[in-house]
């Protein structure tokens, strides 16, 4: 209890604050501006993102009926695009991910966190990719206007990254970094550049003859690493139960995602989302990601408040 109580009076934390109260103001005016519309988080669902990763059980039952913590509103994001009339949607979603006490050494995971996340009808990726870069640009320059003395404070210079970003294919950085190629190629970029083609959950689209996958993340220079993942996605019954089993899912898991599947309404979309306290983190340009998070949980350490 000391430390957390130490932690909430550092001066700084204002400072962040502040910071972090540009970053958000400034993502709600660039959707506002695109008519992006604004959706409240859901915590509670039968069916939440699989992940491509593992993680430790989070779903709780509820008069006898189990649900999960939302992991990342990514399903809820393609139910809501079903209805044509939606010019796309965002997020500041709570996300519960119950990590390996492994992920704390990144010093970017927490196992609760906020994601911003972002879907947009019938765009292809390079068009998400646009939309995005066009919004980090609005960020980092309202910030780095708004937060002049704070940024000052904390000896933090912000760059104006120039458009499109760089590209790099994953199984390119592959062949030439081996598997850490993102900590390795984050820690000698200058701006925030992208990796296409990952191999990872169902729902982010195949190309179904080069079978490369059409997603991507953004990545932060400075060895900040990812900031953003996102993709074009499955909407066809058939090939997301493919996938699915491919990926060894537990179909009756999914059971009413699957039931709108199969009913056809899910509709051609691109999205992704990236994490606030990432962001901030590299807004601030902080060590770690519990220094710009007020009650940070962190793999592995016990949650004190
Ligand atoms: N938000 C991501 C997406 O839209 C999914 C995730 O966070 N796992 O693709």
């Amino acid at each position: 209890m000391e430390e957390t109580l130490k932690h909430l009076s550092k001066p700084e934390l204002r400072t962040i604050l502040k910071i972090q109260s540009a970053a958000l103001k400034a993502v709600d005016s660039f959707m506002y501006s695109r008519g992006i519309l604004h959706l409240m988080p859901v915590m509670l669902s039968p069916v939440t993102d699989p992940l491509s990763h593992g993680v430790y059980d989070s779903s709780i039952i509820y008069l006898d009926q189990k649900l999960e913590l939302t992991k990342s509103m990514i399903l809820h994001k393609q139910l809501v695009m079903m209805s044509n009339s939606i010019p796309g949607v965002y997020i500041v979603s709570p996300n519960i991910r119950l990590e390996s006490e492994e992920c704390a050494k990144t010093k970017r995971h927490l196992i609760e966190f906020s994601q911003v996340d972002i879907e947009l009808p019938k765009a292809s990726s390079r068009e998400f990719m646009d939309f995005t870069e066009e919004l980090f640009s609005y960020v980092f320059s309202f910030v780095k206007k708004e937060c002049e003395k704070e940024l000052k404070e904390l000896g933090r210079e912000i760059k104006l990254p120039k458009k499109p970003l760089k590209v790099f294919d994953s199984s390119e950085l592959r062949k030439k970094y081996g598997e850490d190629f993102e900590r390795i190629i984050s820690e000698k970029e200058k701006h925030p550049f992208w990796i296409t083609d990952h191999y990872r959950e169902f729902y982010d689209k195949e190309d179904p003859k080069t079978k490369k996958h059409i997603n991507y993340d953004l990545v932060y220079p400075e060895g900040f690493g990812e900031a953003l993942s996102g993709g074009e996605r499955e909407f066809e019954f058939k090939v997301i139960k493919r996938k699915m089993l491919e990926r060894k899912t537990d179909l009756s898991a999914f059971a009413p995602y699957l039931s709108v599947a199969e009913k056809g309404l899910l509709k051609p979309t691109a999205g992704g989302g990236f994490g606030v306290e990432r962001l901030v983190r590299f807004l601030t340009g902080k060590e770690h990601i519990k220094d710009v998070t007020l009650f940070p949980r962190v793999p592995g350490e016990k949650i004190v408040f």
